[in-house]
């Protein structure tokens, strides 16, 4: 059976039961002028796992492996995204605001899309989720059920937001998940160093972490 050399200890998985999600690598999060600017946040931070992420893509693609993508976006009524979540913090724009790149986390805007570098490729399944989570309101467990899918390699930002709370989703599930941990990156690197020891104290108590290069030589 091949095997993850990972962290708190090896993560064997079944080929034809493995896939990857990548979490939210929008332009709203990733490039000036979107959601998480408007935040506050040093947006370069994220840039610089777009190699990292494009090469774990790329070796699931190879493999033959499923890639999954998510967005979080909210449909243009608002309908979908709780009144708290628009008005929580002091941003300088916020959810449905119109921005550099369109409305702030709309669906059809321009700033919700998947960054060009990591654009999915045909076929593969792209996700609208209103939440931090992306079991909530999005179907994909019965997704990956039908699929036979049961072990879960994630990507994407932000790592302790909606990265850990969809690995934590998944392991409630039953869902193995490994978290790839330079595929992944916070605004606040303290945050993303303390969600990897979180997820892999007491013996992977939420799943496995390891590097993009270990998952690719498994999948070899
Ligand atoms: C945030 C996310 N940070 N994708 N979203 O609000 O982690």
């Amino acid at each position: 059976m091949p095997t993850i050399k990972a962290a708190p200890f090896d993560f064997p998985f079944e080929r034809d039961s493995i896939a990857l999600i990548v979490i939210d690598m929008q332009r709203d999060f990733v490039e000036p002028g979107g959601f998480g600017a408007t935040l506050g946040n040093d947006v370069s931070l994220l840039q610089a796992i777009i190699p990292t992420v494009a090469a774990l893509i790329g070796g699931f693609r190879e493999a033959g492996l499923p890639v999954i993508h998510t967005r979080e976006c909210h449909r243009p009524d608002l309908s979908d995204c709780p009144p708290a979540k628009r008005l929580r913090g002091n941003p300088s724009l916020r959810i449905g605001d119109e921005g550099p790149m369109g409305r702030i986390l709309i669906a059809d805007a321009p700033g919700a899309d998947i960054i060009p570098e990591l654009a999915p490729a045909s076929g593969e399944w792209v996700i609208d989720k209103p939440g931090k989570g992306a079991f909530y309101a999005t179907g994909l467990q019965e997704y990956l059920d039908r699929r036979g899918i049961r072990q879960l390699v994630f990507a994407g930002v932000t790592t302790e937001v909606c990265v850990q709370t969809t690995m934590r989703e998944a392991n409630d599930r039953g869902y193995d998940g490994l978290l790839a941990t330079d595929a992944t990156e916070s605004y606040f690197p303290a945050f993303k160093q303390a969600a990897i020891e979180m997820i892999t104290a007491q013996g992977g108590i939420v799943g496995w972490a390891a590097p993009v290069a270990a998952v690719l030589e498994a999948l070899d």
